[in-house]
């Protein structure tokens, strides 16, 4: 029965957009209990899936399409998590899908840097790769180019093994093309100097923006108004788009582009 299920649900993730899908136990995610319990007490199993990114539009010179490819594919692994889900409850286990990257806390101390579950520890533990120099979760088939997302269920599944390879060659790539130096040997990383970075247009323009218009002349406030990081922040916030920066990920030698016939 554990083994049947495990194979239908995976087979389900894997029809509704994951690429790749993997099982652990909530037991062996230890530092996730007391968040995991928090959304569905009776959690027994996570399903980590990943689905690939279009490794074209990831190192196109137009960041517009890689935000877009990033917005198509988060879709993905969340249509997936969210039919299984579906699946499971009408089978009769309680279940929640857990979006991409919340639920986040934004208060202090985290503001936002610390998932209530973090899929890349789910997903190597879950079989589906090895952590990256790169701090990103390699996998096999699609290097690191995958975006992750996952559910929670009290259904009795049977967990996957986590994998023996180290898909990270430790070529360091990745450490030379991160363009503020923001990763360091381990797979550390500088979380405000990547922030900055990716986030261009985000919170931090949005506050400095708004603290330099109070006490300004009405002119200079008609020009911020008018200004171009105003019309990039409307951009965000209509789009969602807010990556502007996906080097680490479409640098790494383990995320291989597929080749022209
Ligand atoms: C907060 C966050 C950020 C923060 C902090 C990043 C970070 N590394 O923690 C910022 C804004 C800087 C960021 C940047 C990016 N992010 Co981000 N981010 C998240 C988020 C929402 C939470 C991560 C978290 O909780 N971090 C805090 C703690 C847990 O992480 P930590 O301090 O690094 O500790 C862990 C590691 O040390 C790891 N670990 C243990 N042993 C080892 C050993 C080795 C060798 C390594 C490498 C790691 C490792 O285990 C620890 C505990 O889990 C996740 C989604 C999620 N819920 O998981 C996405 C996520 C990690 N981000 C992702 C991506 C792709 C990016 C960016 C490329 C931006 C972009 N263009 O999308 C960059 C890459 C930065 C990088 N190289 O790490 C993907 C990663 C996909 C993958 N292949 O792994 C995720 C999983 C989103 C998703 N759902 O797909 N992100
Ligand atoms: S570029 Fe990729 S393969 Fe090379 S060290 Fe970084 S994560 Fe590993
Ligand atoms: S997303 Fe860009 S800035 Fe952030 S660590 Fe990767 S290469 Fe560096």
């Amino acid at each position: 029965m554990e083994h049947e299920l495990s194979n239908t649900v995976k087979g389900l993730a894997l029809a509704h957009g994951a690429d790749l899908v993997g099982i652990v136990k909530v037991s062996d995610l230890p530092e996730h209990a007391e968040n995991i319990t928090k959304i569905l007490p009776s959690a027994r199993c996570v399903i980590v899936v990943a689905s690939h990114h279009n490794v074209a539009a990831l190192r196109s010179d137009n960041n517009q399409v890689a935000q877009f490819d990033t917005i198509y594919t988060y879709g993905e692994c969340e249509q997936s998590v969210h039919k299984t889900t579906r699946y499971l409850m009408s089978e009769g286990f309680p279940s929640v899908a857990v979006p991409a990257f919340i639920p986040i806390d934004m208060a202090e101390p985290k503001k936002g840097m610390q998932g209530e579950i973090c899929w890349r520890r789910a997903g190597v533990k879950a079989g589906l790769g090895s952590y990256g120099e790169n701090g990103l979760l390699i996998t096999k088939e699609f290097g690191s180019a995958i975006r992750l997302a996952g559910l929670l269920t009290s259904a009795p599944l049977k967990a996957d093994e986590a994998l023996d390879e180290d898909f990270c060659d430790h070529c360091m790539r990745c450490l030379e093309v991160c363009p503020v130096g923001a990763l360091s040997e381990g797979g550390k990383i500088n979380k405000k100097l990547c922030g900055d970075h990716i986030f261009a247009y985000g919170l931090r323009c949005f506050t400095d923006l708004f603290h330099t218009l109070t006490n300004k002349p009405a002119r200079e406030i008609e020009e911020m108004c008018t200004s171009h990081a105003l019309r990039e922040l409307w951009q965000t916030f209509m789009t969602g788009n807010y990556y502007y920066c996906f080097k680490c990920q479409s640098q790494c030698p383990a995320t291989k582009a597929p080749r022209h016939p």
